[in-house]
């Protein structure tokens, strides 16, 4: 075999991951876990460096096994982009707060430096969310004129993920899963890629569908959550209490509402819904709404905890303190949480920071934070259950003589205040 026929083998084999988050490593180590040749890439240069001394930046569930076997299989880490036969581009997707449609310069960016270093024909996947036309208005140009200037082809296909974090590992195995592709052929050829561990039912069609679906999949989630929240506080003037509501309701065979709580955080809910409401304004009425009351949940809660205070003559936030600062339960991810949302609200309020607890963040993130369980405990006569982490559903007895809060429904105790 020569040179170039033997650099062409390795080529056909390797797989460019791009963006090394929540959603780009896993799907990496998962890749390499089955014997695919794969160089991650982030320009982060520190995680790079994380990473290739093994030590994986988040805990998830059966996260770091896979891991150490990807490490194994000879899973590379890089700041550079890498000649390969598939690029997975898994970089984040924000959005404008004013005109509320997506930000996709770090999709775009991606793009560009792959088509610098890809070879003739490669595929380029879009893992990224992105609003519906994003590709074709913002990527594809960019491969066109790539094109036109060099004569290089490359295929373009969105495979926009579904996985769920705190249950990543199980769900990017058994969960079923979109591709979108020009070519039907290069489609099938990744969903061959992503059969390599997905168990679940790849269906293939084009990248506009695609796109759409990861968008309206969010959104009905998102307007689940605001229903559940609005009812939360009909119910509460009502004297009814939502949660057996909620749940003598959904024994109905067609009926499934989610639950209500302190507000949606998280990069994904709190976010991708919007882009329907920038790219379209006159018809996403039902979804604009829904946004705006879960981004007011914070606001309701700063609320309920003034009551609270109120009819318990506490005139002061210093024995206040909020348990949890993550987006949701068990997952270490603090993008756009409510507590973090509920203490900016606050600031604008009150002097004084609430003390606040969460033990999943072990660096500093916002003033007042405590670092131990007990003393936050010893140390507040109100706690505001703001996440239902394992840490305190093991540990609610600690909490028997205490004011409580509880946004989330997991105290029993009684006594506690609900949302
Ligand atoms: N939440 C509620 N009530 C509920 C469920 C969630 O208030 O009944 C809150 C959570 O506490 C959290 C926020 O909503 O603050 C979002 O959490 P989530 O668990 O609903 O969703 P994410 O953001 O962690 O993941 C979602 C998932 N999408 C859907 O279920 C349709 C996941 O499958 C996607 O892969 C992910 O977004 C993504 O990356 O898009």
């Amino acid at each position: 075999m020569s040179a170039g026929s033997n650099r062409r083998f390795i080529l056909l084999k390797m797989v460019n991951v791009i963006g090394l988050g929540y959603i780009g490593l896993p799907t990496a180590v998962m890749l390499a876990s089955c014997g695919i040749c794969v160089v991650g890439t982030d320009c982060n240069s520190a995680l790079v460096k994380k990473l290739r001394d093994g030590k994986p930046n988040f805990i998830e569930n059966g996260f770091e096994t896979l891991f150490r076997s990807a490490v194994k299989f000879g899973i590379r880490f890089s700041s550079d982009y890498q000649p390969a036969d598939i690029y997975i581009i898994a970089v984040p997707t924000p959005y404008c707060e004013i005109t509320k449609k997506i930000n996709p310069d770090y999709v775009c960016s991606s793009v560009g430096e792959v088509i610098k270093v890809c070879p003739e024909d490669a595929v380029i996947v879009i893992e990224s969310t992105v609003s519906p036309g994003t590709i074709d208005r913002y990527v594809r140009p960019i491969i066109d004129e790539n094109k036109l200037k060099t004569g290089k082809s490359v295929n373009l296909v969105h495979a926009p993920e579904r996985i769920i974090p705190g249950n990543m590992i199980e769900e990017l195995i058994h969960n079923s899963r979109v591709i979108g592709a020009d070519n039907p052929e290069i489609g099938m050829r990744i969903k061959k890629l992503y059969s390599s561990f997905c168990t679940g039912e790849i269906v293939v069609t084009d990248i506009r569908t695609a796109e759409m679906t990861k968008v309206a999949e969010n959104t009905f989630r998102a307007v689940n959550i605001a229903f559940a929240n609005e009812l939360a506080k009909i119910c509460r003037l009502d004297g009814t209490d939502v949660y057996e509501v909620i749940k003598i309701c959904n024994m109905h065979p067609r009926v499934n509402i989610l639950q209500p709580g302190p507000g949606v955080g998280g990069h994904c809910i709190s976010i991708d819904p919007w882009f329907f409401v920038g790219d379209y304004p006159d018809i996403s009425r039902v979804i604009e709404t829904a946004m705006t009351t879960n981004s007011g949940m914070p606001d309701y809660v700063l609320g309920r905890i003034y009551e609270i205070m109120k009819e318990n003559g506490i005139d002061d936030f210093s024995r206040v303190g909020l348990y949890g600062l993550t987006y949701k339960e068990n997952v270490d991810d603090c993008r756009e949480s409510p507590t973090l949302q509920l203490l900016e609200s606050q600031k604008r309020h009150f002097s004084v920071p609430i003390k606040v607890y969460d033990p999943l963040v072990t660096y500093d993130i916002t003033a007042n934070q405590y670092h131990n369980f007990d003393s936050f405990i010893f140390d507040t006569d109100f706690v505001v259950i703001m996440v239902g982490h394992r840490e305190i559903c093991d540990n609610m007895d600690k909490l028997k003589n205490k004011i409580i809060l509880d946004t989330r429904n997991v105290c029993n105790l009684p006594g506690a205040y609900k949302l």
